[in-house]
């Protein structure tokens, strides 16, 4: 059988990086599909008709929607290279700081980034709240997943390139060395991981987008 994979996505989508990495890191070949959400195609609606969002894996013909589902399909499916330990605790934790990472920090990374004034502020310190208590899970180690990446490291793997242009958008920094010591190189060595490298979107074309998302999103609260 062909291990056709196809990836629907869209190029500044923070969920279809990290399959974007998890299948790069894997060595899976694939044909990426750019989607348009203004203009979905019959194609996503119909692999994903519940969610109608993207990322979508098709992998021989049969689609996956949901990042994190993706991802554990690709680590079952293509077993070399594990991003998941055999321990079965080890296996645990990873998942749970998988799921913290995006049930604390993505929210408060959004809300930081959407809000002005008062609401920012308390926001920001919210973040730098859950940023704090992620970065307690690297427990001095390089990566998440130890010496090399695991769930986690592709997980949070969007963070420091979305999380630096945010900041850029902003004007204000909060992951900064003298707080985040170990997080800051995180964003750095994980950056500078070819199958992180390749994968990223244009930093200029990203900070533009995220300046335009945030001004409609303001225009859209006031
Ligand atoms: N929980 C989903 C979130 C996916 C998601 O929010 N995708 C956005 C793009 S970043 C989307 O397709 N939005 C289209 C829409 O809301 O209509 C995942 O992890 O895959």
């Amino acid at each position: 059988m062909s291990e056709e994979v196809k990836l629907h996505s869209i190029w500044e989508s923070p969920f279809g990086f990290r399959v974007q990495i998890a299948l790069s890191f894997k060595g899976i070949e694939y044909e990426y599909i750019e989607e348009y959400l203004k203009d979905k195609s019959e194609l996503l609606l119909r692999y994903n008709p519940v969610h109608k969002k993207v990322p979508v894996l098709v992998h021989r013909g049969k689609p996956i929607p949901e990042s994190m589902v993706i991802i554990e399909y690709v680590e079952e499916t293509w077993p070399e290279k594990p991003i998941l330990s055999e321990d079965l605790h080890e296996r645990a934790m990873a998942r749970f700081w998988a799921k913290f990472s995006d049930d604390k920090c993505s929210p408060a990374i959004f809300k930081y980034f959407s809000t002005q004034g008062e609401e920012h502020d308390k926001a920001k310190a919210e973040l730098v709240e859950n940023l704090k208590t992620l970065e307690g899970a690297l427990k001095g180690n390089k990566f998440f997943g130890g010496e090399t990446i695991g769930l986690v490291d592709i997980a949070a793997g969007w963070m420091p390139m979305w999380i630096q242009r945010i900041e850029e958008v902003l004007g204000n920094k909060v992951v900064e060395e003298n707080s985040f010591p170990h997080l800051q190189g995180w964003f750095h060595d994980l950056l500078n991981l070819p199958f992180v490298n390749q994968n990223l979107p244009p930093p200029e074309k990203l900070r533009e987008h995220l300046k335009n998302f945030r001004n409609s999103l303001l225009a859209r609260s006031t």
